[in-house]
């Protein structure tokens, strides 16, 4: 067996009470697969899983006490009190909404207390990964007021549970009752639990591009015949574009597929301003990745994982091994945001560089685009140490803060972190 847990095997399962199920042989090691025999840390956590109580004290990171910055940079909390977290996001007009697993969405307020924007949870069907994964805005939402979400859609006695996106109507912190609209339908899931992927997010062109895991089964991510293991790109209306890589090969709303190849896309970030988008893809048992998102792009999965060479795919402009208690090592890659604020708040040479957080180890790191190097920003942001606890987003405010969400055992909570040193 070599499923292992991830980012989003965090939620759901161990708190419902109902444990791991057993993941039979149909995600084994492929066919031409290039990864190494599972690493000794992972072997041990797959063997560790059939304990719940085991898996709750497991001491995957190093215990980190307290969080440390460079020179110049402080932190503090903005909110805290949040179930499950999955997702948080800036409004176009400042506010900072956070989605949780279980079908709300909260406004955190100026006076460090939540609003609650919105409750969908008697439709969201939260088992394993399943759940409210993501939220964005309409590119005109001080217009129209439009914010967009994505969740796992209950079964119904004629319809199978599957991801959804939807449209809702604010009206300053509320939603609109009776106001949300389907706007796009991902593939049925044939599995009940793992790899939902999840992000959601406008890229330049306007058009708003999901990312959708492979639903635990691999091969999936190479089929042009259903959505899972895709970055998707659609219109806001939920039409496809014609432009589409795919639009004259696939059929119905598999032509809504922009790349293939992922396993459990996780989260995404588009560079503002620009047409780049990079993928940060939840790996198996040995690597995670980043990915550069182009039209038409096979990302390989799960002929490969982690650095390669074959032409035939493309690989991740960067990868990391797992491991525990490193800050270059992690489980499983979260959040992700490129430092491009409308006020630059930390000195220029962090301007264009692309931030991004793992689940375990509680650290930070930087990627720089114009080196192809990364180096480490933050750690110890995780203090509950275990696969359970972590960072799960970052995002970057108009002036200039690094927001991170923090999922914790009993509570969770938003931290921001700025530069001082001026
Ligand atoms: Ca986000």
């Amino acid at each position: 067996m070599y499923r292992r847990p991830n980012a989003l095997d965090t939620y759901g399962c161990y708190s419902q009470g109902q444990g791991f199920h057993p993941h039979p042989a149909k995600e084994g090691r492929p066919v031409g697969t290039r990864r190494p025999i599972l690493p000794l840390a992972a072997m041990t956590v797959v063997a560790l899983l059939a304990s719940v109580t085991v898996l709750v004290a497991l001491p995957i990171g190093s215990a980190q006490s307290a969080v440390t910055l460079p020179p110049g940079f402080a932190q503090k909390k903005v909110v805290g009190g949040l179930t499950r977290p999955m997702d948080m996001e800036f409004a176009p007009d400042g506010r900072l909404f956070i989605a949780t697993k279980g079908g709300k969405v909260h406004i955190a307020k100026r006076d460090g207390k939540l609003a609650t924007f919105l409750d969908i949870s008697a439709k969201v069907a939260t088992f394993g990964e399943r759940g409210l994964q993501a939220l964005t805005f309409d590119p005109n939402f001080a217009t129209n007021h439009f914010v967009y979400l994505n969740y796992t859609r209950k079964a119904t006695a004629t319809d199978p549970a599957h991801n959804r996106i939807v449209r809702v109507t604010a009206d300053g912190n509320k939603a609109v009752t009776g106001s949300e609209r389907l706007i796009f339908r991902l593939s049925e899931q044939l599995d009940e639990t793992w790899h939902q992927g999840g992000a959601i997010d406008f890229g330049q062109d306007d058009k708003l591009y999901v990312a959708a895991g492979d639903n635990h089964i691999p091969n999936n991510a190479q089929s042009l015949s259903n959505l899972h293991g895709k970055m998707l790109r659609i219109n806001k209306d939920g039409t496809i574009p014609t432009d589409n890589p795919f639009y004259t090969t696939a059929s119905g709303n598999n032509r809504a597929i922009w790349a293939l190849g992922l396993r459990n896309p996780f989260k995404f970030a588009t560079r503002p301003g620009t047409s780049t988008i990079f993928i940060n893809d939840v790996g198996q048992g040995a690597w995670e990745e980043i990915n550069r998102g182009e039209s038409g792009a096979n990302y390989g999965w799960p002929v490969y994982e982690g650095p390669e060479s074959d032409a035939e795919y493309t690989p991740p402009i960067y990868a990391y091994e797992h491991g525990s208690g490193t800050d270059t090592t992690g489980c499983a890659i979260t959040g992700g945001a490129f430092y491009d604020p409308e006020t630059v708040q930390f000195p220029r040479g962090y301007v264009g560089l692309y931030f991004f957080t793992d689940l375990c180890n509680g650290w930070i790191r930087e990627y720089d685009p114009a080196t192809e190097t990364t180096s480490l920003f933050a750690t110890g942001l995780s203090p509950e140490t275990g696969i359970l606890n972590g960072v799960v987003d970052l995002e970057v405010s108009k002036s200039g803060e690094l927001y991170y969400l923090k999922k914790g055992s009993d509570t969770s909570s938003v931290h921001k972190i700025r530069y001082t040193g001026n």
